[in-house]
């Protein structure tokens, strides 16, 4: 079992101030597979000093050196995805190939874009007789969760070290070991010390702590809603600067005269992808009446293909894999009918749950309201346009969700009566340069490409 005994602070590594350790379990077998320091509020407060110490060089440092690091930092990523793939396998369990395609891939591109953005951002402009700066907002206090752990250090760290903010990265407790790779790739990097920290801990504990520090100017969270929630308030209170990135439940709309195969084909690969722990899942699929019970067979068919511990990793712990089972169960409760997987345990070690389809759900039902967070996909059938719109938009979510027609425009116009915040057309693409983020109680603030960049600057105007 590794023993890793550090955390990142002010350019070298160290233990926790307490001593004390978090053991790290792989969620597929069960078995610890090393431990991390459990940073305290005196680890919080030493990296947050530092960082604080490192802001005026940064932040003075010209973009385009910035974006050679951020560069710099990309090389050593893409030089050590392998590493990154297997690390986020172990601790999180996903199948491999998923890990390097996605956990370990799409960082890269994200990396990328705020290499060329650091670059090419216009960080001054004229606008009449004023010039307008977009300066660096300070301190960054970045807390992530675990779901597509280094993707999420990536999204905060990238933009706000391209903006010339400093961070202190607090991850969640169950995959801390891909941020301390990464922390190794900022330090091969040549990022200077004490721009990036790392505080590895607990959430009630570190996550605390850093929301709270009075020196850190804007707070970035990705995470559940209760806590989100929490820390809106601790930045209310303080007036400091908020991003929140908190749960969804997306709706998949297959309209009349959509490729129904290939829309549900897609709909369920969406929500089995990382057993379905994913806040943009497309976890209600929203069918015409006149197409639902072929929709249903589609799906129960495709979901049978996944099979757990093979196309289906496991969920990230035995929290988690509770909850997901309690939904299920409840589910059957309210009256919806189990059409592929169901709540029973499946044999061996491992936190896995049997990917689920429920048919005959209605909008009212717990598992069409509240993030599942798991596999589990829930079918709904609409009357028309409007009602698909109605049930679509009646959660307190809006995070993203997808739209399916003959054509594109048809599928466009319907995206537009959407609350959410980002829409797949007839399939979509990622795009790493995309706004990404919530409608409603989806969240505050944007992430990725050019918007995301903009969260961590603020806006000075010189008038001549
Ligand atoms: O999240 P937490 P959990 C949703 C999803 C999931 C549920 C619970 O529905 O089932 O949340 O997951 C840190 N102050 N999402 O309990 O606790 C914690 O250490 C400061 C959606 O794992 O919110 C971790 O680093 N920080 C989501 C991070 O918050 C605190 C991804 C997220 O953990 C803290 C994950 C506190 N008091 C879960 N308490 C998404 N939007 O993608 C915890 N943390």
């Amino acid at each position: 079992m590794k023993q890793h005994d550090a955390m990142y602070i002010d350019g070298s590594w160290r233990p926790a101030a307490g001593g004390g350790t978090i053991e790290v379990v792989n969620p597929a077998d069960e078995q610890v597979i090393a431990t991390v320091p459990a940073g305290s509020a005196a680890d919080v407060d030493a990296a947050v000093h530092a960082a604080r110490a490192a802001l005026p060089g940064w932040a003075a440092t010209p973009p385009g050196e910035r974006a050679d690091r951020l560069a710099a930092l990309h090389g050593r990523l893409t030089a050590r995805a392998d590493e990154i793939a297997g690390t986020v396998t172990a601790e999180l369990g996903a199948p491999l190939a998923f890990s390097q395609a996605v956990h370990a891939g799409v960082p890269l591109a994200v990396c990328a874009s705020y290499a060329e953005l650091a670059r090419t951002y216009a960080f001054e402009e004229k606008i009449g007789n004023s010039t307008v700066l977009h300066e660096p907002v300070g301190v960054v206090g970045a807390i992530t969760p675990w779901n597509y752990p280094l993707h999420q250090i990536v999204a905060k760290v990238a933009p706000a070290l391209a903006a010339g903010c400093t961070v202190v990265l607090k991850p969640a407790e169950d995959t801390p070991l891909v941020a301390r790779l990464f922390a190794e790739c900022v330090d091969e990097a040549g990022i200077p010390a004490g721009v990036f920290n790392l505080v590895t801990g607990l959430g009630p504990v570190a996550g605390q702590a850093l929301a709270a520090h009075e020196g850190v100017d804007l707070v970035s969270f990705t995470g559940s809603t209760a806590v989100g929630r929490r820390i809106g308030a601790l930045a209310g209170a303080e007036v400091k600067r908020v991003a929140l990135e908190l749960g969804g439940k997306s709706a998949n709309v297959i309209l009349p005269g959509a490729d129904l195969a290939r829309a549900v084909a897609v709909g369920v690969a969406n929500v089995m992808a990382n057993s379905g722990q994913t806040c943009s899942a497309w976890t209600r699929m929203l069918v015409h009446k006149d197409s639902y019970a072929e929709a249903v067979e589609l799906a129960a068919a495709a979901a049978a293909k996944y099979v757990p511990g093979e196309r289906v990793g496991p969920l990230v712990n035995a929290r988690q894999q509770g909850r997901v089972r309690g939904y299920i169960e409840q589910g059957i409760a309210q009256g919806a009918r189990v059409v592929a997987g169901g709540p029973e345990a499946l044999e061996g070690p491992g936190y896995y749950v049997r990917p689920t389809v429920f048919a005959d759900v209605t909008p009212e039902m717990g598992i069409a309201q509240e993030e599942i967070f798991g596999p589990v996909l829930a079918l709904l059938e609409y009357e028309d346009e409007d009602d698909a719109v109605r049930i679509a938009n009646g959660t307190v979510y809006g995070l993203a969700g997808a739209v399916w027609a003959g054509d594109d425009a048809t599928a466009a116009a319907f995206a537009r009566r959407l609350d959410t915040g980002q829409v797949d057309i007839n399939g979509g693409r990622f795009n790493p340069l995309a706004p990404f983020g919530g409608y409603k109680q989806s969240g505050i603030g944007r992430e990725l490409g050019p918007h995301g960049l903009t969260e961590y600057l603020q806006t000075k105007s010189l008038q001549f």
